[in-house]
């Protein structure tokens, strides 16, 4: 299976996250890359590639360019400081609502971004650009016929980021990229089975007729990312339907997780797509610290194969996993399920 990796992703690595009053060890680093990779090698039959020459074309249609300019521009300004606490930009007041007089550097930290777990630092752009970039090329790959599925290596991950913030360690949403890029030849489907709500997908394809967006997460009542992610959130205008959120509490194991998952694969059928994007997640694995599921290793080769049953081609792109010792196995038994 060919894997498009983003080579400029330890660029952005956070000294760590804001939650709680305090800052803790982050726990999107950039060694997760690595983990992923090197159980890749060992299982064998993977082989590397990295995206061309990075371009900021590819972000047109999921992101909006005010906000693409902010974030190059704001990790320009990182980069500059000479002070090492300038070097790192940290929203701290969110806005009330709307104001185009916001304009002050303080304000747009807050402006353009929706929680304290995603800085800015001086690569953070560069790092960013790279995944979408891998992602778009992917999506070139499998429009193109010579491959049917295609996995994007590639952290921070994406689909927590919304046109115009970032959000829950994502700056440019991957998976939108590869999904808009796809939607010039037809329709697609998102499947998001990472644990929290793709709320930055959804809300990129959410009056659209043409993307259908999925997601199997646990219930914001509870968990990250709280404000979206409900059932009752189905689309808007001509997207009215063409969104399917399935929230499943706290604790979920196999025995509810693989009812909804049916139901989100029947949805995708239905929809006729004629491409996947599959943004794939390994934290709710029952060993990952902060999903709260509790998937064992052996059902992510089930996980896969199920994805591998919509005979789709599919692009695959990495979003989130956090305990060390499961994500690269993880990560190989869904590539594993999904290629057999
Ligand atoms: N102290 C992704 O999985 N909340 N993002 C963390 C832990 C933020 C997760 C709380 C979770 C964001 C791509
Ligand atoms: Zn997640």
């Amino acid at each position: 299976m060919r894997v498009i990796w983003n080579p400029k992703h330890a660029d952005h690595a956070a000294p760590g996250e804001w939650e709680g009053g305090a800052v803790i060890p982050c726990y999107e680093a950039p060694e997760r890359l690595g983990l992923i990779r090197a159980a890749l090698d060992a299982a064998g039959g993977f082989t590397f590639e990295e995206p061309a020459r990075p371009s900021e074309e590819v972000l047109a249609g999921a992101h909006d360019p005010a906000y693409v300019t902010y974030l190059r521009e704001a990790s320009a300004e990182a980069r500059r400081a000479r002070d090492p606490a300038a070097k790192q930009l940290w929203p701290t007041v969110f806005p009330f609502g709307p104001n185009p007089r916001a304009t002050g550097a303080r304000a747009l930290r807050g402006r353009y971004c929706f929680d304290t777990y995603t800085p800015i630092l001086p690569g953070t752009f560069a790092a960013a650009l790279g995944g979408a970039n891998a992602a778009a090329q992917a999506a070139d790959l499998v429009a193109a016929g010579t491959e049917r599925a295609v996995y994007v290596l590639t952290r921070p991950p994406g689909h927590h980021a919304e046109p115009d913030r970032c959000g829950g360690y994502c700056y440019f949403n991957n998976a939108a990229v590869a999904a808009e890029r796809l939607s010039k030849r037809g329709p697609v489907a998102v499947l998001d089975l990472d644990v929290h709500h793709g709320n930055g997908t959804q809300h990129i394809f959410y009056a659209r007729a043409d993307v259908l967006t999925v997601s199997v997460h646990g219930d914001p009542a509870a968990l990250y990312p709280f404000f979206s992610g409900f059932a009752d959130e189905t689309g808007t205008g001509t997207g009215l339907g063409a969104n399917l959120n399935l929230p499943l509490p706290h604790g979920t194991g196999v025995k509810e997780y693989r009812p909804a998952l049916a139901t989100a694969l029947d949805a995708v059928r239905r929809f006729k797509p004629a491409f996947l994007v599959f943004a794939f997640g390994a934290d709710a694995h029952e060993a990952d610290p902060i999903g709260g599921f509790k998937l064992p290793t052996k059902f992510y080769t089930e996980m896969g194969a199920a994805v591998r049953e919509l005979g789709l081609p599919t692009v695959v792109v990495q979003e989130g996993g956090y305990n060390p010792a499961t994500l690269g196995p993880c990560v190989v038994e869904v590539l594993k399920g999904l290629h057999a």
